[in-house]
């Protein structure tokens, strides 16, 4: 080819297109620093938050979706194995095997459990479905009490009530056979579900209520409210998040959920997909994520299933997986969104374990722990002058190190060490950084010492 003063030579093709490369993965670089989390519950954890997903009992065989849960999911619900069909399908005849399986393999991986649902118009069995009055009344009471004691202590919240509140603008409650049985049944559920499992969260759960301006939200808004004021025992409220393009994410979505927040109950994205794909998904995952980063009482996210073929409704490709398994650009916007993090649904014990040493440095760490596994932030404080780095000792008295970030580390049970990385040795005087980890075990007496370096 002759090459003319305007034609582009081969070595100047080259080198543009290198330039173009160096410059994507200083991007990346930029988005992704050295030790950023690369899951998405680690990812999560970092601001003390969980990240789950709904899993199906039919598909654990499947290796593919077992890995990708097992590799980066921290929470899991059961899609359908723990609703009313599923665990009472006779009256009074209990039946756990599926739920079980799901139970257990998310417990035996370090995980927690969503529990989903107690109460429900929908996927009533049918010896319910044909209930009516007082009797209807006990049957759901008597479910709610038998599921949450069989599960008692080993569910991080349970969706007491599934989907109450009627569509459109009436902010009314939906019309069904439980509602029937008189206006209180929904505290009814909620008192019996305290009752019988004290330690698990209770959720009110619904959909078509992330938009603040909707009837429905106001409805449920005055309930949660009402609720709050008279000391009927609820702990958080369920914003299933299905959108597409008929219901797109609303741009009032953080302010709904900061809302409900300051009526004093965690919020939780519960069933989040969002069909579409490529980049205007990938966008609007991530300002589902950031809005529930920006909420200090939002504790999580769950995507209502893995794989875009694992979807209720698959033909809209909502999930963060291809069906191949393969991470979708979806998946990385959510990941970014939550290596940036944001404040947390804050600590429920903190310890401080060493004294201030002039020129030192002091350590103490806040837990947030539950049956088999917890989330550790250790904040490390300068004394009275700057660190260059830090070295902090913490000890496990049981279970293993998992996962942790923003600290070199060595060892995972027993006594672990750990390290500043590049980016958080220097520390001013009287100034602060953290680092995390999440581990198996409960957390207890973990002291952790620290020494300047
Ligand atoms: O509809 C999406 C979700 C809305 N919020 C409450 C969730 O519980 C609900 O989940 C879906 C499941 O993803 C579906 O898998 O609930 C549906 C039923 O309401 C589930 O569909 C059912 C089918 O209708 C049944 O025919 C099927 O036997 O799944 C069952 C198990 O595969």
């Amino acid at each position: 080819m002759k090459l003319t003063s305007r034609s582009v030579s081969p070595v100047a093709i080259v080198s543009t297109v290198a330039a173009a490369a160096l410059g994507a993965s200083l991007m990346l670089a930029a988005n992704t620093p050295a030790n950023a989390a690369t899951t998405l519950g680690a990812a999560a954890a970092q601001s003390g938050r969980y990240f789950g997903t709904a899993i199906a009992a039919g598909r654990m065989n499947d290796s593919t979706y077992i890995g990708i849960l097992n590799r980066e999911f921290d929470m899991v619900t059961a899609e359908n194995e723990m609703k009313m069909d599923a665990t009472e399908p006779q009256q009074g005849r209990f039946s756990y095997g599926n739920a079980d399986r799901i139970l257990n393999h998310a417990r035996n991986q370090g995980k927690r459990v969503r529990g989903h649902a107690l109460a429900w118009h929908s996927q009533q069995p049918g010896w319910m479905q044909s209930m009516s009055g007082s009797s209807l009344r006990n049957a759901m009471l008597n479910h709610v009490t038998q599921v949450a004691t069989y599960y008692r202590g080993k569910i991080y919240a349970w969706d007491v009530v599934n989907e109450a509140f009627a569509d459109g603008s009436s902010g009314a409650r939906r019309d069904s056979n439980l509602q029937r049985t008189g206006n209180d049944w929904i505290e009814a559920a909620f008192r019996a579900a305290r009752a019988a499992d004290p330690g698990a969260k209770l959720c009110y759960n619904d959909y078509n209520t992330d938009d603040w301006s909707h009837a429905k939200t106001q409805g449920v808004y005055r309930m949660v409210q009402d609720f709050k004021a008279r000391g009927v025992p609820i702990d958080c409220v369920g914003f299933q998040s299905h959108f597409n393009a008929q219901s797109p994410v609303p741009s009032n979505y953080q302010t709904n959920l900061q809302n409900f927040a300051n009526l004093g109950v965690d919020v939780q994205i519960t069933e989040l997909d969002i069909e579409g794909s490529g980049s205007s998904q990938a966008s609007n995952y991530d300002r589902v994520t950031r809005a529930c980063l920006a909420v200090t009482r939002c504790a999580g996210i769950t995507v209502w299933g893995i794989r875009d073929t694992d979807s209720w409704r698959a033909y809209g490709t909502p999930l963060l997986f291809d069906g191949s398994g393969n991470k979708k650009a979806a998946y990385n916007s959510v990941l970014n969104a939550l290596n940036a993090g944001g404040p947390g649904p804050g600590p429920t014990t903190t310890t401080t374990t060493n004294d201030p040493i002039p020129g030192g440095c002091t350590a103490s760490v806040s837990l947030n722990s539950w049956d088999n596994g917890f989330v550790a932030t250790v904040k490390v404080t300068a004394g009275s002058s700057a660190l260059r780095g830090w070295q902090i000792t913490t000890t496990l008295s049981s279970g293993t190190v998992t996962s942790s970030w923003n600290a070199n580390r060595s060892g995972n049970s027993g006594t672990v060490n750990w390290t500043n990385v590049d980016f958080n040795g220097a520390v001013g005087a009287g100034q602060s950084t953290e680092f995390g980890f999440q581990g198996t075990g409960s957390g207890a007496g973990l002291n952790p010492s620290c020494t300047a370096s």
